[in-house]
C-alpha cells in the first residue's frame, strides 16, 4: 500500500500590486522559500508545505471562501466588501493575523465647501464607489436613503463629472482626495492587510483535515514571531547599580533584563533586554543623562516566546 501524500496548503496571495512585496517579504522572514515566476498561477515552497496562488486582489476572498485556498493574505476591505456583496453569513472567513501593512479606511468624502453635518447630510446624495456592498450595509445600518453609484475606478473624479455628489474610496495620506478637492468627512471601514482562513470544513478533495491545521498554527507562529520581531529591539548599556530603576522608568516596555556585575565590587553593571517600544534619540539622551554608556539598539529577527 502507498501511503497518502503529505497534505499541502493553497495560500492566495496579491500577483502584482500594492501588497505583493510586503507578503513575499514577510513569507521569506518566516524562513519559507519559492520559486517565484511571473507567469505562473502557482508557486510552491520549497521547504513548507504550502502553494501559493498568485491572483488579482479582488478574486481572493472567493478563492478562500470556496475553500479552493485554505488561506489567504489580502486588505480586510476586500474580504468585507465581498461578504457583503454575497451577503455570506455561514462559515465567514476567518482573520487570523492582522499583519500591521496596507493600512487604509473607506472613507465617505464630499466636494470640499459642500455643507455636511453628520451622515443625516447624505440623505438622497449619489455617492459614487467601487465598494456598493460595504457601502450599502452602512447606509442601511444608519437608516440613511441615498444612491449609490458603482464605479469600477478613478471614483475621486466623479464629483467634477458630476455624476455624483459625494464618493466613498479607500484613503491611506488622504493626498488623492485632497488634490480632488475632496474632504473626509465618514470613515465607514478600517482596513489592513491579513492572514485569513477560509471557513470551510468540508471542501470535496480539500477538507481541513487535522495535519492541514497543524501547518496553519505553524505557520501562524512564525508570522507573529515575526511581527513581534520587527516591533521590538534588543537594547544593551552599561551603567551604575544604582540607576536600575530610573532606567527601568525610562524604559517601562523593558522585558525582565538580564543585569550582569561588571568590575570587582559590582557596583557597575551591563543591562540587556528587549524592549517592546520604538527607542528614540531622546531616551538614549535621557538614559546617559541617568548615567548610562555603551548605549547599543539592535534589531531582532525572529521572536518564539
Ligand atoms: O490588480 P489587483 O486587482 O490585484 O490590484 P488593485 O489595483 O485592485 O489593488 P492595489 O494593489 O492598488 O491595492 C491593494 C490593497 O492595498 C487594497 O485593497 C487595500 O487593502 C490596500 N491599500 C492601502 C490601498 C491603499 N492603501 C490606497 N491608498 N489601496 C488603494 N489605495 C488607493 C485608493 O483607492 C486611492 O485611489 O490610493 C488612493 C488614495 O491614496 P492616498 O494616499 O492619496 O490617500
Ligand atoms: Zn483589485
Amino acid at each position: 500500500m502507498t501511503n497518502p501524500q503529505p497534505a499541502r496548503l493553497r495560500l492566495a496571495l496579491q500577483k502584482s500590486g500594492r501588497l505583493t512585496e510586503r507578503s513575499h517579504d514577510l513569507l521569506t522572514r518566516c524562513g519559507l522559500t519559492f520559486n517565484f515566476s511571473k507567469d505562473k498561477l502557482f508557486s510552491e515552497s520549497e521547504n513548507f508545505p504550502l502553494d501559493l496562488m498568485l491572483v488579482r486582489d479582488d478574486d481572493i476572498p472567493e478563492y478562500v471562501s470556496d475553500g479552493i485556498c485554505e488561506l489567504g493574505i489580502v486588505g480586510l476591505n476586500v474580504v468585507e466588501e465581498y461578504q457583503q456583496q454575497k451577503k455570506i453569513t455561514a462559515n465567514p472567513i476567518k482573520v487570523l493575523k492582522k499583519l500591521g501593512f496596507g493600512n487604509c479606511r473607506l472613507s465617505i468624502a464630499v466636494p470640499v465647501g459642500r455643507p455636511y453635518d453628520g451622515p443625516e447630510s447624505l440623505k438622497h446624495f449619489r455617492i459614487a464607489t467601487s465598494y456598493p456592498g460595504t457601502l450599502r450595509a452602512y447606509l442601511a445600518r444608519l437608516g440613511i436613503d441615498a444612491q449609490v453609484v458603482e464605479l469600477s475606478g478613478s471614483v475621486e473624479i466623479a464629483p467634477k463629472l458630476q455624476v455624483a455628489d459625494a464618493i466613498c474610496d479607500l484613503v491611506s495620506t488622504g493626498a488623492t482626495l485632497r488634490s480632488n478637492g475632496l474632504r473626509e468627512v465618514e470613515t465607514i471601514f478600517q482596513s489592513e492587510c491579513a492572514l485569513v482562513q477560509t471557513g470551510q470544513t468540508g471542501q470535496t478533495g480539500r477538507e481541513m483535515t487535522k495535519e492541514k491545521s497543524d501547518i496553519i498554527a505553524s505557520l501562524t507562529r512564525r508570522i507573529e514571531g515575526v511581527i513581534k520581531a520587527s516591533q521590538s529591539k534588543y537594547i544593551m548599556m552599561n551603567a551604575p547599580r544604582s540607576a536600575l530603576p530610573a532606567i527601568r522608568k525610562i524604559l517601562p516596555g523593558m522585558e525582565a533584563p538580564t543585569v550582569i556585575s561588571l568590575g570587582e565590587n559590582g557596583d557597575k553593571i551591563a543591562i540587556h533586554s528587549v524592549s517592546q517600544e520604538n527607542i528614540f534619540w531622546d531616551t538614549m539622551e535621557k538614559l546617559k543623562l541617568e548615567g548610562a554608556s555603551s548605549i547599543l539598539v539592535v534589531p531582532i529577527e525572529k521572536i518564539i516566546d
